[in-house]
Formats: C-alpha cells, structure tokens, sequence
C-alpha cells in the first residue's frame, strides 16, 4: 500500500512566500513580491516625500481626503476643487515632481512582467499613505490617457482590506487583504473596475508602525 503524506497540502504555489492569486479577469495578487525591496523602498518614499511632502487633497465635491498623497515620475495625480487630474508640477511648490527611483521604476516593471504584462513603463507614481481609521471610496482609475496598460499596486506597512468590485459601481466587492509585500497587477478586461480601501485597521507593524503605505504605478501620459 502506498499512502501519500503530502496529499491534502495544497499546491506549492499557496503555501506562503512568494505565489500568485487571481482576483478577477486580467487581476493578480502577487503575494509577497515586494517583500525583499521593502526597506530600499522605504528610503526611496522618505527621498521623495523629502521633496514632496504627503498632504491631504481636496475632493473636486470639496471634502479633505483622509489619505495623505504624493507623487513621484514625470506626472503625478492630483485632485482639488476644479476636478483629478494629471500635473507634470507638484501644485504645492510649482516644481516637477521628485524623479522615479530605480528601484521604484525595477520593482514596477518586474511585477507587471509577472502578471502577465511585459514591457510595462510607468510614468506616474502616487504614493498613499494612510493611518488606521483612514479608507479610500470606491472609485474607477480612468485619468490615464493609456488605457492598456496595467496599474501596478505596492502595499507596505499594516494590512488591509482592498474591495475590489466590477465594471459598475453597485457592483458588490470581493473584499481581499493585502498586506506587506504584496503588488496587485490589474489591467485588460478589469482595468476600469471600481475599488477601494476599507477603514484601516490598528495595528503596530515592524516596519512602518502605525502606517500603511500603497505605491501605485500608472503609465497616464
Ligand atoms: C491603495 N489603491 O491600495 C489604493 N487603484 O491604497 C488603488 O486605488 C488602486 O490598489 C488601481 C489599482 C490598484 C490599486
Ligand atoms: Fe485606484
């Protein structure tokens, strides 16, 4: 008689570390796939912010977001009363936003590539920063002029809840954890897709305490 030890583990691909998990058509969860960049990339958010310090935007309904926001790239998102848009300056000071770092500009590439999505270049970097309470509406990414591209999704710090709905806003999120180390990749048939961020949760983490931070690359030009 043979009897396999191994035969209810799962496949090797979910057992931790580095594995991918689809979340919808043309959507990956890449499980920890930042996690070896983390403290580089650390360094890399306090340069920028050195530069471009986080702030809290205005809403073009008039409300202060509750995440606080920079850029980095050659476009950088904003968002005030007149409506979102894409700025070669920062709003703030008039200069152009601080430069991609490499590693940013690597982690980015590498990622999509895995995805499914090669040759992924991106111009723009928002960075989100949030602290527990703080959450992000559900909301279309729909700036960028190139639509084909991916968006490529870097979250450090504390875990948290990423909804993840469909093409329509009543559409019912999935509700998916995302913690540190994690890129979701999405692009093709679930590029429009609405999605946020719930309430973020307490939490201490080793790295970045009481913070979340989400890196978000688009190709907008
Ligand atoms: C965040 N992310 O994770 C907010 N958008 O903090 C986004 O709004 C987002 O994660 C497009 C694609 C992936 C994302
Ligand atoms: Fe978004």
């Amino acid at each position: 008689m043979t009897f396999d030890l191994f035969d209810n583990l799962p496949e090797p691909d979910s057992r931790g570390g580095e594995h991918s998990e689809a979340i919808g058509p043309g959507a990956v969860v890449l499980r920890g796939f930042a996690l070896s960049r983390a403290l580089a990339l650390r360094q890399a958010i306090e340069q920028v912010h050195a530069q471009a310090p986080f702030r809290h935007l205005v809403t073009p309904g008039g409300f202060r977001m509750s995440v606080a926001m920079t850029n980095c790239g050659t476009l950088g998102w904003v968002s005030d009363e007149r409506g979102y848009r894409y700025d070669p300056n920062d709003p703030d000071s008039g200069r152009p936003w601080p430069a991609m770092p490499a590693v940013f500009v690597e982690l980015a590439r590498e990622a999509a590539a895995a995805a499914g999505y090669p040759g992924f270049v991106p111009d723009a970097c928002l960075i989100n920063r949030y602290t527990p309470g703080t959450r992000l509406s559900l909301h279309q990414d729909r700036n960028e002029r190139d639509l084909h591209a991916p968006i490529v999704s870097v979250s450090l710090g504390l875990p948290a809840v990423f909804l993840f709905g469909g093409a329509r806003r009543a559409d019912r999120p999935a509700r998916i954890r995302v913690a540190h180390g994690d890129i979701v990749v999405w692009g093709g048939p679930s590029r429009l897709f609405y999605h946020g961020i719930a309430p973020l949760a307490d939490g201490d983490h080793p790295l970045l305490g009481t913070l979340r931070l989400n890196l978000t690359f688009r190709k907008a030009g």
